[in-house]
């Protein structure tokens, strides 16, 4: 029987998005063998499964691409400024096959376990088709946003017409004309869906339980002028993205307060960032200290609250529509055309903070104000985020320990630098917990961390080095530091999915490196000079 042989590699990698597929390539090249296992039947990750109709990217597409090949880089043309996600998934199943990944990808399989033997300092991994493979290293590249979070409504298995998560969009049309479709959820993906479908569908049912700031993108076709210099300028685009603090590569620096400038400054300042578009231009371009001081904060919710006012023209839904927790301290989210949609006659908005779901019914969705008759219900309530698609996996590291045990089903939570977490020697994690990650150009974090994990296990090889581990005295020190980057913004006061507070049950914990992409390279760099400080290292020859 085939199945019962167990295959020896290198390293085992789970999933083939962004990180999956550079981290084959980089192995690869390393000359480490190393196997791609993907749940899904196509490589893309997350872009391979977020079909739901207006899907896109709210980073700039150049910005959102690999820089590891000046030749893939320069050869390679998004059509727009913020990317459809087919168009992001036709870029990855391009990468995919220039450099050639897909011989060493396996699709349509699920690592179900993975547990370190301290015997051999080997990983036995098992798949969900029975296949059992041992390698030196296991390396994570589930992403931080992957596990659809669907609430446990009371009754949604009696509903009697179809519902559909966006992260689990099926790959066949779904058919919306004519269907009175209820949205449950406002976050990035609900504001992308409902301006998208409002003009197909009878009767669009918005249920809303947090009010959202949301920015316009305004969206374009690159101007080929542009793209030219971008490409021309190759090294000064990859230096400046890896450099800054949110790993893009923007020129404008933002203004040290909002407090400083007058009234009519600020307004000015923040007007001509409504009219460029896009969450960057707010973020990155406006003030340092929005999300770090309340009064600063305030100055930018009120501007759009304004601009939520004059948009949407029945009083009572712009007042539902009005946020009140500090700007940007959920994720940021920009659109084209979610207030205008409200102005339709087809869509209408229940606040289910006021009047809460109570059940699905075989009919539609009821709320403590009445039952909303509907033919399809679309969940776009976000993701088990940073924790959710680790804990999927059975992971058991020395003396048989549980990661969700260690982590206390992610109350406890630390890593080493977001990479690496003590007790589970030779293992890595790409965008781990409490690394930059999702409050960073994602793509631009990816490249740094594999290519950490390469310089890492080529200097193990190199050394002749068998088991290298974080140690819990520095593991504990970057966690602290983590927490406490974060607990002096405003981020930790805001639910969010950043908080873990989205998924009931789920320990508050922030779990995001919000230090700047630029100087956590720097640290992840002088770690590894320092001959990998804060791990423990393992010689063959000190083991046996
Ligand atoms: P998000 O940003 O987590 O948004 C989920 C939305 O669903 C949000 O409006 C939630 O309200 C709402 N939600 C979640 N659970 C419920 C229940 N039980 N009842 C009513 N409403 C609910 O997910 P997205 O998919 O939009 O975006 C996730 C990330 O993917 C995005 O930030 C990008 O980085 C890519 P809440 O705000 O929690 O009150």
């Amino acid at each position: 029987n085939q199945k019962k042989e167990v295959v020896h590699l290198d390293a085992v990698v789970v999933g083939a998005g962004f990180s999956g597929l550079y981290m084959l390539y980089r192995l690869r090249e390393a000359g480490f063998s190393t196997r791609v296992f993907e749940a899904a039947d196509g490589v893309g990750g997350v872009w391979h499964k977020n079909r739901y109709p207006g899907a896109r990217c709210d980073n700039e597409s150049i910005d959102y691409s690999f820089t590891f090949s000046e030749e893939l880089f320069k050869e390679w043309n998004w059509s727009e400024k913020f990317s459809k996600q087919s168009e992001i998934l036709e870029y990855l199943n391009y990468v995919a096959d220039k450099f050639d990944l897909r011989r060493d990808i396996q699709l349509n399989t699920r690592i179900i376990s993975a547990h370190y033997n301290e015997e051999d300092n080997r990983w036995t991994i098992q798949t969900n088709e029975g296949s059992t493979l041992s390698a030196k290293y296991f390396i994570s590249g589930v992403g931080c946003l992957s596990t659809a979070n669907v609430p446990k409504f009371k009754g949604l298995d009696r509903f009697e017409g179809k519902w559909y998560h966006t992260g689990n969009w099926p790959k066949e049309q779904v058919s919306l004309k004519g269907k009175r479709v209820g949205v449950i959820g406002t976050g990035s993906t609900g504001i992308q869906v409902i301006p998208a479908i409002a003009p197909e569908v009878d009767h669009l049912t918005v249920f809303q339980r947090t009010a959202q700031y949301s920015v316009p993108s305004r969206n374009h076709a690159y101007d080929p002028e542009y793209v030219r210099q971008v490409k021309d300028n190759f090294n000064e685009f990859k230096r400046k993205r890896r450099y800054s603090f949110g790993g893009f590569p923007n020129d404008i620096e933002a203004r040290p307060s909002a407090l400083e400038d007058t009234p009519e400054e600020r307004d000015h300042l923040y007007e001509a960032a409504w009219q460029k578009g896009g969450v960057s231009s707010f973020f990155l371009e406006t003030y340092q200290d929005l999300t770090a001081n309340e009064d600063a904060n305030e100055t930018l919710s009120v501007f759009i609250r304004n601009k939520i006012k004059n948009i949407v023209h029945d009083p009572e839904t712009a007042e539902k529509l009005s946020p009140t927790y500090y700007y940007g301290t959920k994720r940021p989210i920009q659109d084209t055309n979610y207030y205008e949609t409200y102005n339709r006659d087809n869509v209408s908005l229940v606040d289910v903070k006021a009047n809460p779901i109570m059940e699905i019914t075989p009919k539609g969705i009821r709320t403590t104000d009445g039952e909303y008759e509907l033919d399809i219900i679309i969940f776009a309530t976000g993701y088990d985020a940073m924790t959710g698609s680790l804990f999927k996996i059975d992971i058991r590291g020395k003396d048989n320990v549980t990661l969700k045990e260690k982590w206390e089903n992610g109350e406890q939570t630390k890593t080493y630098l977001g990479i690496a977490t003590s007790g589970f020697p030779n293992m890595f994690m790409i965008t781990g917990p409490e690394s930059p990650s999702v409050l960073s150009n994602v793509p631009t974090s990816i490249e740094q961390h594999v290519e950490w994990i390469t310089d890492c296990i080529e200097y193990l090889r190199d050394n002749d080095i068998e088991i290298l581990e974080a140690k819990e005295d520095a593991e504990e020190a970057w966690s602290k530091h983590c927490r406490e980057v974060a607990e002096a913004t405003l981020f930790t006061k805001t639910d969010s999915w950043y908080t873990g507070a989205n998924v009931p049950g789920k320990p508050r914990r922030f779990l995001i490196y919000l230090g700047g992409v630029g100087p956590y390279r720097e640290k992840c760099s002088e770690i590894a000079f320092k001959g990998y400080e804060g791990f423990s290292l393992q010689s063959t020859m000190e083991k046996a």
